[in-house]
């Protein structure tokens, strides 16, 4: 029998597309108001992805791309600061035009719960970010479905260190052998990893040229009954969408 008892979802990349066209729209918005030169185009996002968690990510860039930037005393509060006007505009994107779910995610979160599979919730991004994208896109008492919403400054260290998966472990009084991750990103599958837990890979478009060595597979979405998944690595014997019965034969 096997020994899947929780999926643990990732959210930007994995749930659904936030990344491009939202999480970077809300930054050059917020650069804008703060009138900053700072314009981060779909290319620059792409590498500055590397870093995950905003605020890290905001810190990033003036390490990397601009040392020409005149640093205030107290940068640490500035970037505080920008990334509250951020969050702010992000959630009212999603509110007003709510993104939709990636192919299969909400085919196979409603077949988890009737399964008895429990859920988690194990991202860096802001708490409220995963609320506002639960409720606007999934149904309006979607949080409740998922037994830990692990997210953003929770822990320490963002991915790809173990932290946050081992803490949605801890909180669901879990093994990581009971559990598989589902993880759009090599920051995402390292975490993971790190924290041993099997990872299923469906690549977003900021990710399909990443390294997913140690996945289970590596997918372009999880498929619908009508719309098969492309499998990019891995052994999925001969599912065309990821199921419960898939994943359970996969740990
Ligand atoms: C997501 C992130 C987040 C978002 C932005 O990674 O790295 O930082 O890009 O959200 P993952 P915040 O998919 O691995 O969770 O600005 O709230 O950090
Ligand atoms: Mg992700």
């Amino acid at each position: 029998m096997s020994k899947l008892q929780a999926l643990l979802f990732d959210v930007d990349g994995t749930l659904a597309e936030t990344e491009r066209d939202a999480h970077r729209v809300a930054f050059n918005e917020t650069f804008a108001k703060f009138k900053l030169d700072w314009n981060w185009s779909v290319e620059l996002y792409g590498e500055l992805l590397a870093v995950t968690g905003g605020k890290e990510r905001m810190q990033f860039y003036l390490d990397k791309y601009r040392p020409d930037y005149q640093q205030p005393d107290n940068l640490q509060d500035f970037i505080i600061e920008l990334h509250k006007d951020k969050t702010k505009r992000y959630n009212n994107m999603l509110c007003k035009n709510p993104l939709t779910l990636r192919p299969g995610v909400r085919r196979l979160l409603d077949e988890s719960r009737n399964a008895g599979i429990r859920l988690g919730i194990v991202t860096t991004t802001t708490p409220e970010n995963v609320t506002s994208l639960l409720e606007h896109s999934l149904a309006p008492d979607a949080v409740s479905w998922f037994e830990v919403i692990a997210a953003g400054g929770v822990v320490p260290a963002k991915k790809p260190a173990p932290d946050i998966y081992n803490y949605a472990l801890q909180q669901m009084n879990l093994q990581p052998e009971q559990c598989i991750a589902i993880e759009d990103s090599q920051n995402g599958i390292r975490s993971a990893k790190a924290a041993n837990i099997s990872t299923l890979i469906t690549v977003s478009n900021y990710t399909r040229n990443e390294d997913f060595t140690g996945a289970i597979a590596v997918l372009d979405n999880l498929g619908e009954p009508d719309q098969p998944f492309t499998v990019f690595a891995g052994d999925i014997e001969n599912f065309t969408y990821v199921n419960i019965d898939m994943l359970k034969s996969q740990i």
